[in-house]
């Protein structure tokens, strides 16, 4: 029997931070169009808030979390997310299997220009522009400018462009946070170190990798990114990158806050770059370090514990073998990227996010930084028009009483925001 949208709404939550969307889902082909609609709306009204695009990204995620495939707009009726326009495109593609104006999209050379362009790292909406309105067709008419803008991301991120394309997959993930937990803990006795970003949400590839590090001690955290990077550096992981320093201020939390595309921007002491991951990270044949234990497993990282894939710790301890290469200058900071990417090399070049968070805080960077993308911007949304309450990846605070709610576990934000806790797997809406 098909359910008929309006004889289940009544209780679906009406937030996308109270319901499950896992990463498989019955509407696969709807969200897939609907996120063009999106993604087009995010690069081309890239100066706005974005309300177009919010409509899109809001639709879609209602489709992630539907219990049955849409067969009819009929049984959308009654979803306020689900509004007259994407309405149209489902039924386009339910009658016909495409919609014509998802498909003159995709086919459009601006948006496959600023897709590629915004690919970079570095380059956002308004970058890309500037670069098609040069005439810009390609990557190398950008290579052959030099350094466009004189952004060592931009730079270092057209000299790497195809390593950084290349997903990265969960293996090297895993093999690049157990390295950082060895050496943060050698460093930082006691350090927690967390895989985060979409591969704590059960993805199987991303763009980055995201680790989270903090200590059950408050401020014995201080110190640990530049000696970190340091130790990194001699086991020659480090290709390029840069420190941002601590910028949250007590004194402007109490502050009322737009909520924007900026808010997913925090004040942590982060370290941002592109490190070398030996080729040998994801050659681990299996692709089962996808299963539902391993994932579960591999989240906080234990200190030195063993993989469950032999081909994968064998690639990680070569790291510290004495005979292992120590060349000091592999490090290669503050070169010309052109240099470096000219010689054959054993390594992929990958994006990797480092972030910092002290244990009070350390919760609610946690679910920031686990995201999805979405799923914060809804959960901040909800949070202030619902509870009144300011919600970051630094804390939830009350405007009015001038307090922060404090959590000691990942549970207790969601109990803070009044919503049943979903599991990171269960956040990909
Ligand atoms: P991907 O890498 O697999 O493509 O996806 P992702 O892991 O979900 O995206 P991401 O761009 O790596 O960001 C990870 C999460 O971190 C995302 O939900 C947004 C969140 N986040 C914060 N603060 C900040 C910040 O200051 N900068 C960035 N880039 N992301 C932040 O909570
Ligand atoms: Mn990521
Ligand atoms: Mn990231």
């Amino acid at each position: 029997t098909v359910p008929e949208g309006n004889e289940f709404n009544g209780t679906f939550p009406e937030w996308a931070c109270q319901r499950k969307a896992k990463l498989e889902h019955l509407n696969k082909k709807l969200t897939s169009a609907v996120e063009v609609l999106q993604e087009f709306a995010e690069l081309r009204d890239s100066n706005q808030d974005y309300p177009r695009a919010l409509a899109f990204r809001r639709a879609s995620s209602v489709l992630k979390s539907l219990p049955f495939p849409v067969q009819s707009v009929e049984q959308l009726k009654g979803f306020k997310d689900i509004g007259e326009h994407v309405k149209t495109v489902i039924s386009d593609i339910l009658d016909h299997g495409s919609s014509s104006e998802v498909d003159d999209i995709e086919k459009s050379e601006w948006f496959k220009k600023m897709k590629l362009f915004t690919s970079v790292f570095g380059v956002g909406p308004s970058t890309a522009k500037v670069w098609i309105e040069r005439g810009w067709e390609s990557l190398e008419d950008a290579q052959k400018d030099g350094c466009p803008s004189g952004d060592w991301r931009i730079a270092w991120g057209l000299a790497f462009s195809k390593d950084l394309n290349t997903p990265v997959c969960r293996s090297e993930a895993i093999a690049f946070s157990r390295i950082v937990q060895r050496e943060a803990e050698h460093i930082l006795p006691g350090v927690i170190t967390t895989l985060v970003g979409g591969f704590r949400r059960g993805k199987p590839e991303g763009h980055d990798v995201d680790i989270l590090l903090s200590h059950p001690t408050d401020e014995a955290e201080i110190g640990l990114l530049p000696k970190l990077i340091a130790a990194l550096g001699k086991r020659g992981l480090i290709l390029i990158g840069h420190k941002e320093k601590n910028s949250f201020r007590s004194d402007i939390l109490y502050q009322d806050f737009k909520l924007s595309t900026r808010g997913q921007l925090d004040h942590f002491e982060k370290w941002l770059g592109i490190c070398k991951f030996p080729k040998s990270f994801s050659k681990s044949k299996d692709s089962e370090s996808n299963s539902e234990v391993n994932q579960e497993t591999s989240f906080t990282v234990p200190a030195l514990e063993a993989t469950s894939d032999s081909s994968l710790d064998e690639s990680i301890n070569d790291l510290y073998e004495p005979k292992a290469k120590k060349s000091k200058s592999s490090g290669a900071i503050d070169t010309e990227p052109q240099h470096v990417s000219a010689a054959p090399r054993d390594w992929l070049a990958r994006r990797v996010d480092l972030i910092i968070a002290p244990i009070s805080q350390y919760y609610y960077a946690l679910v920031g930084w686990t995201g999805s993308k979405h799923f914060n911007r809804d959960a901040r949304l909800y949070a202030q028009k619902k509870l009144g309450l300011k919600l970051t990846s630094h804390g939830l605070f009350d405007l009015q009483k001038r307090e922060p709610l404090t959590a000691e576990t990942e549970e207790e934000v969601f109990s803070h925001l009044k919503i049943p806790y979903i599991d990171p797997t269960d956040r990909n809406c």
